[in-house]
């Protein structure tokens, strides 16, 4: 029975198109602050709706893994102290152009530069504690959602 409901499934989850799918994370800022639950609300008010969802807190090895890609920049350490500084939210949120509309949704990386009514304008205190994080293309959205997620954990 188990087996009869997931075997034909898996080959179905290999095939999931990114396109309409972001990887988003509530950081520990927001977490901290009590404001999981609104930037929740304004996430699914905008349309985007849940495909995987997880609270948790990454170690300091684990944050510096998903941010690898900033390992030379000045503010590496400090980005990577920070989000294993305490639990956030990672979700993957599936909606049509989700990666560039999520994106707006968000606002600029720096709060005092994100336009009225973004989440970051809303929630952000700083371009380092900025409530959110966006993917910035469908590649990395899939591979952000797959560095949280295994396939039993996504619909
Ligand atoms: P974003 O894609 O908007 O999340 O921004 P980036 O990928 O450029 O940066 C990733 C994270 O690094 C930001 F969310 C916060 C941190 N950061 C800083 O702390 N200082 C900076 O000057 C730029 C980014």
């Amino acid at each position: 029975m188990f087996f009869s409901n997931f075997a034909p499934s898996i080959k179905n989850i290999q095939k999931i198109d990114m396109t309409n799918r972001t990887f988003t994370m509530i950081k520990p800022d927001a977490t901290a602050k009590g404001y999981t639950g609104a930037i929740l609300d304004q996430m699914i008010q905008a349309g985007f709706s849940v495909k995987a969802m997880k609270w948790t807190k990454l170690t300091p090895a684990q944050a510096g893994q998903f941010y690898e890609i900033h390992k030379e920049r000045p503010f590496y350490q400090e980005l990577v102290d920070f989000m294993s500084s305490g639990p956030i939210v990672a979700a993957i949120l599936e909606k049509e152009n989700a990666v560039a509309d999520f994106r707006k949704l968000i606002g600029a990386t720096n709060p005092a530069q994100a336009e009225e009514g973004t989440i970051r304008k809303k929630f952000a205190a700083s371009v380092g504690e900025n409530a959110v994080h966006g993917s910035d293309s469908d590649e990395n959205a899939g591979i952000e959602g797959n560095f949280f997620f295994s396939n039993l954990e996504r619909f």
